[in-house]
């Protein structure tokens, strides 16, 4: 890679996709005959140190990172992550030692995790609303030797003690507010170590687990990059894009699709967004003159509403916004392009990998109905039926997806892989959809049980299990029912001897267990006796119908 070339030719990054491809899902023998770039080149793309030393070589002026506190050049911003891979490093953080992180959004926050991906250490990326049972679960099975997180208030902190005391493998915590502060002597330099790989984990993001604990999915420097790249072009964003972070910044959608790691490797500026309202969104995107967003429809809903009453900031530098994470109404997406004059840009994304994206160039109404074409020439889209037999062009059933980005196992999970993959290497994303002629993904709902609230995943199972341990309980199910704002909102159903347990109170049991406050139910039903199946599994769609009527 030259000094100072920031962006790849169309011919490089066909080639990056072809060698990450044919590792990933070619057998070795194919392999060497693909390679039409060095492998020196090839670390050198795919290496986000690398990138950012380029950038701060390039363009050592030019606003990186903007939040609340402070703008941070790309100058700065390199300077910066050295200095805390230094002190990390001599900490005693080598390459391979895995962090868990939980930072509210900030400058810190990507900070810490390109100085942690700097020394080849492996944040996890925990998000903010997380609580006790998924921080306990994912320390325990990841073994962090270390944990990073805000200072948070005192219930929080005695939270984080009581798991830094119980896991054996947790050396150290640091707060954030402290590594903000670190003003290191010349004695902390970064020593020169291994290699940082294409193929080295960069990091592993958290999803929906079956048990309370997220199943953890690794993800590499290069596979990432590859997946931040890939979506950066087909939006065109260059170092003039301004991306605005409104959704938490330790998921994959705003942080890689391809949201702030792919704006900072086109060498654009990313802005902060804390608190995720409407106002702060406008606001920010006037002031900072924000050229694309990415938001869930949840929120996106929320802006268009506040959007009728005030329509006074000025929001002329938008090129696009960007809607995935969940079903988007078509009431809504039609509204966008004229609301907030630019293009909506739907996006469906899943943290395993796949990204499937609209075009700038998609008309109107396609950019309003389908979900977008995947991102990579070298994605793998096949649909299958209930019996795994792969479907015909046209017709619906569930998508499984194999690609240069797309992992093929979960890292250190005790559940069966076999219900996430096929034993061909695909992964079984759980969607029902459809492919149109144009190659366009159209989503048509879910094939599997999860609930989709807003965009974050929950699993029902892991709420009735929790909801079973209350004394009053003797049955239940959690299922998720159409909703207007949230898209889905979470209902339980139970069977009780007492007929005066209400939501609050099944809340509180809930929270007291330590479950994220996203998974609490919306809604509490008692009922008399449980409507089963022939095959006596508590009847779901019973139950949905029974509301929904
Ligand atoms: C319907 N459902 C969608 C869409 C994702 C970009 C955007 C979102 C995510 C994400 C992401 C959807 N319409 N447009 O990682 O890179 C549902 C599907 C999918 C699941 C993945 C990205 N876009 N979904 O939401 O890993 O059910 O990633 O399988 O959290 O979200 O969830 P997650």
């Amino acid at each position: 890679m030259k000094n100072g070339r920031i962006n790849l030719t169309d011919k490089e990054f066909y080639a990056l996709g072809e060698v990450l491809f044919s590792n990933r899902c070619m057998k070795k023998e194919k392999q060497e005959s693909i390679l039409q770039y060095t492998a020196q080149e090839v670390q050198s793309y795919l290496n986000y140190g690398k990138r950012l030393e380029n950038l701060a070589i390039s363009q050592p002026d030019r606003i990186a990172i903007v939040d609340e506190e402070e703008r941070i050049t790309y100058g700065q911003l390199r300077q910066r992550c050295l200095m805390l891979a230094a002190y990390f490093q001599n900490e005693g953080i080598q390459k391979g030692d895995k962090a868990a992180l939980q930072m509210e959004n900030s400058a810190m926050f990507i900070l810490v995790t390109l100085a942690l991906f700097e020394i080849g250490a492996v944040p996890i990326m925990l998000l903010p609303a997380h609580q006790r049972i998924e921080i306990e679960g994912v320390v325990r099975k990841a073994e962090p030797k270390v944990m990073i997180t805000d200072a948070g208030n005192s219930e929080y902190q005695k939270m984080i003690q009581k798991i830094f005391d119980e896991n054996d493998s947790v050396q150290k915590w640091y707060i954030t507010a402290d590594l903000k502060e670190l003003q290191l002597g010349n004695n902390v330099k970064l020593q020169v170590t291994e290699e940082i790989r294409q193929d080295d984990l960069a990091m592993l993001l958290l999803s929906g687990g079956t048990t309370g604990v997220p199943k953890m999915i690794p993800r590499t420097q290069g596979d990432y990059i590859y997946n931040n790249e890939a979506l950066s072009r087909s939006l065109k964003l260059n170092e003039t894009d301004v991306f605005l972070a409104v959704l938490p910044m330790a998921h994959n959608f705003p942080l890689g699709a391809p949201g702030l790691m792919g704006t900072l490797l086109a060498g654009g500026t990313v802005v902060v967004s804390k608190y995720n309202t409407p106002l702060e969104i406008f606001s920010l995107i006037e002031e900072e003159k924000v050229t694309f967003v990415s938001m869930v429809p949840a929120i996106l809903n929320m802006c268009l509403q506040y959007r009728q009453y005030d329509d006074t900031d000025d929001l002329s530098s938008l090129r696009f916004v960007m809607v995935g994470g969940a079903m988007l109404p078509t009431e809504l997406s039609r509204q966008v392009d004229d609301m907030f004059a630019c293009k909506l840009i739907q996006i469906y994304g899943t943290a395993e990998g796949l990204c499937c994206i609209n075009s700038l160039e998609d008309a109107w109404e396609i950019r309003c109905t389908v979900q977008g074409k995947p991102c990579s020439p070298f994605d793998v889209l096949k649909i299958i039926d209930e019996n795994g037999n792969e479907a015909g062009v046209g017709e619906e059933g569930e998508l499984i997806t194999k690609g240069p980005y797309t992992i093929q196992e979960y890292y250190r999970l005790e559940d069966k892989e076999y219900q996430y993959f096929t034993n061909t290497g695909y992964y079984r994303t759980g969607d029902k959809v459809r492919i149109d002629e144009q190659g366009n993904v159209i989503v048509l709902g879910r094939a599997k049980e999860q609930i989709n609230r807003a965009g974050e995943k929950i699993m029902p199972s892991e709420v009735e299990e929790n909801l079973l341990m209350h004394e009053a309980v003797k049955e239940c199910a959690v299922v998720g029912v159409k909703d207007a704002v949230l898209g889905n909102r979470i209902c339980a159903f139970i069977v009780s001897e007492d007929k005066n347990i209400t939501l609050s109170e099944a809340r509180c049991f809930l929270t007291d267990k330590g479950m994220a406050s996203f998974k609490l139910p919306d809604q509490l039903e008692i009922i008399a006796s449980m409507p089963y199946t022939a095959v006596k599994k508590i009847d779901k769609k019973r139950l949905v119908a029974m509301l929904e009527q």
